[in-house]
């Protein structure tokens, strides 16, 4: 077993179980769970609002956890990080906020054909609920965006174009400055999906180029429930709120409001204090391993993972090399259906995922209605690889001849 296993109290306590289902979400070390019952057992009252030192040392925590999340993804100014419930949260805050003034009939919102159902659906109903077309740029034959496809589709008419910095379904890796660039070339705004990204590369904002970033806090060793919206200071002051109550007002007069300063805007209501604390934490855990030693260590495995695994008959294996993805492996074997053989591997303790992934326009463009996916983290290790190669071998034998090849 791993050493960092023990950092994890769930896979500490169950040697047995394989669990490789991270790009979903990750299990959590004991360090966050600690930060967040340390939070609430000596600092826990509702911040920005009571006169009284336990408020003011709950506000305090707030925003140390802000200034560490933002150091982590690479933002120096830390009131351009709006804590959000997730990365679905921070796309649809854009979509809500930027997009209906901004977007109008005849404008063009163009996203790529391997995106998450949350940075494709928010954008295709923006393009509806406005008039505007909603293009999807096309694949390459080896999975990843065709930035010629993209230079050519874009155009005067183009107000944002949104892409994931890493897919979740296959792991691709995307050119983030080139896509920015692309997207800036004619006027429009650059929006990156990073829920698979900021967990498993150093991220680095402020150099990527795009105009927005979102990203979750639980698949990067963080609690469920906390994550964020990176935004460029002018864009997000251009922006009216779309959530309204308390935290996020200036002054209310009968008649009208004003709106507090960022990040303040975007927060309405009593902020999740609890979960940024222990995403801060979680920041930290990450940092003390390397972010640069993270993504060696998925991509070990990866490559450990896609040669064995090529070994097995009736097996493929979709997406880019080893050295060009994250933690990520989608398969099918045979024609046996991958929910079939997620249940399998589960009576042997692998936990993967199987099915569209939240990505069915990618699925469509494979051809296949569903894959198995397999994704590592800081905590998987050889003993992963070789129970998921095991665990389907058995599979092949129960589903029979039909499944052999
Ligand atoms: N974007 C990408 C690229 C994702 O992988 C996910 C979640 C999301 C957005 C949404 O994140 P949320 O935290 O707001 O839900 N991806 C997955 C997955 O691959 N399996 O389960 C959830």
């Amino acid at each position: 077993m791993s050493a960092r296993r023990q950092d994890f109290p769930l896979l500490a306590a169950t040697p047995g179980l394989h669990y490789l289902d991270s790009a979903a979400t990750s299990q959590k070390p004991r360090v966050v769970l600690d930060a967040m019952r340390d939070y609430y057992e000596r600092d826990n009252a509702n911040p920005h609002r009571g006169a009284y030192d336990l408020s003011a040392r709950a506000t305090e925590r707030y925003h140390a956890a802000r200034e560490r999340v933002a150091r982590f993804v690479g933002v120096a100014d830390a009131d351009c990080l709006i804590f959000t419930r997730g990365t679905t949260e921070a796309l649809n805050l854009v979509a809500t906020a930027w997009g209906p003034a901004n977007v109008g009939p005849g404008d063009e919102i163009v996203v790529t054909g391997l995106e998450h159902h949350a940075n494709f659906v928010p954008w295709q109903q923006l393009a509806l609920a406005r008039g505007a077309r909603f293009v999807v740029c096309p694949l390459t034959a080896d999975h990843h965006v065709d930035l010629d496809a993209m230079r050519r589709l874009v155009g005067p008419r183009t107000r944002l174009v949104a892409f994931s910095h890493v897919s979740n379904a296959l792991g691709t890796m995307n050119d983030v400055r080139t896509l920015a660039e692309i997207a800036h070339g004619v006027g429009a705004l650059a929006v990156c999906d990073g829920a698979q990204a900021v967990p498993h590369l150093r991220v680095g904002f402020d150099g990527l180029g795009v105009d927005f970033y979102a990203f979750s806090g639980h698949k990067m060793c963080g609690p469920m429930g906390i994550g964020g919206l990176i935004g460029r200071r002018a864009t997000l002051e251009a922006m009216s709120p779309y959530q309204f109550g308390g935290d996020m007002i200036e002054f209310v007069r009968d008649d009208h409001s004003t709106w507090n300063v960022l990040p303040h805007k975007f927060e309405a209501g009593t902020p999740n204090v609890g979960d940024a604390v222990g995403l801060a934490a979680a920041c930290d855990y990450l940092d003390a391993i390397g972010m640069d030693a993270v993504l060696a260590h998925e991509q070990g495995l990866v490559r450990l993972a896609t040669e064995r695994l090529a070994g097995i008959e009736g097996l493929r294996v979709y997406g880019p090399p080893a050295n060009q993805r994250s933690g990520v492996v989608s398969f099918t074997v045979s024609d046996i259906h991958p929910h079939d053989l997620a249940t399998v591997l589960d009576q042997d303790g692998v936990c993967i995922r199987a099915g569209h992934h939240c990505a069915q326009p990618l699925m469509r463009r494979l051809g296949v209605s569903a894959t198995a996916r397999a994704s590592f983290y800081v905590y998987s290790d050889e003993g992963d690889v070789d129970a998921l190669v095991r665990s389907i071998e058995r599979a092949k034998v129960l589903f029979g001849p039909a499944a052999v090849g």
